[in-house]
C-alpha cells in the first residue's frame, strides 16, 4: 500500500472518531484488492435474520471468526457457510488496525459488508464480542453512506454523518456500545467499485 494515514486529526462524534480521507486513492485500491482476495476465498452470502427475512447487505469475513445468523440467532462462527475456514486478514487491512486502534491485541474478525441497490443496515449495537475495551474499526470503500449514531440505550436523539470512500472510523471507549446503522447509500458518488455500491470493513477482537 502506498500511503495511508492521517491528513488531519479525527472528528469526534459522540466519542466515535472519524478519520476523514485516511486512505488515499492508491491505498483504497490496495485495500480493495485485498477485499477481492477475501471474496475469492470466501464468497459473499446473504444472511437470514432470526425472523427468517433476508438481510439486504451481503457479507463475508476474514480472520479466525466470521459472522453468521439464521433462525437460531446471531453468532460468530469459525467457518464460512460452505464449511471452509475464513481466509487470513490481509496485511494491508491489519496495518489500518495497527495505525488507529490504540490496543495491543490483533483483530480476530474482519467483516466485509457489501451494499448494493437500496441495501441498508438498521440501528443496532455490536455487543457479541467478549472484550469491550477493544474498539471496532471501520473502513469505507465506494459510494457515500449516511451513517447514523445514537445512544447506548435504545431510542433518543441521533446524529448523522456521510461516510466517504477512504474514511476510517474508530468506535472505542464510551462509544463502543452506541447504537448505529446505515440509512442509505448514495449511488454514483464513487468510481472505486466498477459496478458501484459500497464495501464496509469492520475489524473486531472477538474473544
Ligand atoms: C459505532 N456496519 O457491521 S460501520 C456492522 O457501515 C456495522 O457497514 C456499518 O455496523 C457499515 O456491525 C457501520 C461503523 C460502526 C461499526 C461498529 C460500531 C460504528 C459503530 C460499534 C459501536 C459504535
Ligand atoms: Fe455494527
Amino acid at each position: 500500500m502506498t500511503k495511508a494515514g492521517p491528513i488531519s486529526p479525527p472528528l469526534d462524534i459522540r466519542g466515535v472518531r472519524l478519520w476523514s480521507g485516511f486512505l488515499d486513492l492508491p491505498a483504497q485500491q490496495a485495500v480493495l484488492g485485498a477485499v477481492r482476495e477475501i471474496v475469492a476465498a470466501a464468497p459473499l452470502f446473504q444472511l437470514q435474520t432470526r425472523w427468517g427475512k433476508p438481510m439486504s447487505v451481503r457479507m463475508t469475513a476474514a480472520g479466525r471468526f466470521g459472522w453468521f445468523s439464521d433462525r437460531r440467532g446471531y453468532r460468530y462462527v469459525d467457518r464460512h457457510p460452505t464449511g471452509t475456514p475464513w481466509p487470513p486478514i490481509p496485511e494491508d487491512i491489519m496495518a489500518i488496525w495497527e495505525a488507529v486502534s490504540g490496543v495491543e491485541r490483533s483483530p480476530e474478525c474482519c467483516l466485509v459488508n457489501y451494499y448494493t441497490d437500496g441495501a441498508r443496515m438498521g440501528m443496532h449495537q455490536d455487543r457479541d464480542e467478549a472484550d469491550f475495551d477493544c474498539p471496532v474499526v471501520s473502513v469505507s470503500l465506494g459510494d457515500d453512506a449516511l451513517f447514523r449514531i445514537g445512544n447506548e440505550a435504545r431510542g433518543g436523539t441521533t446524529e448523522s454523518v456521510w461516510l466517504r470512500s477512504g474514511d476510517v472510523l474508530v468506535m472505542g471507549g464510551e462509544a463502543r456500545l452506541l447504537h448505529h446503522g446505515i440509512d442509505r447509500v448514495r449511488p454514483g458518488t464513487s468510481t472505486l467499485l466498477k459496478d458501484g455500491g459500497r464495501i464496509n470493513l469492520t475489524l473486531r477482537v472477538v474473544t
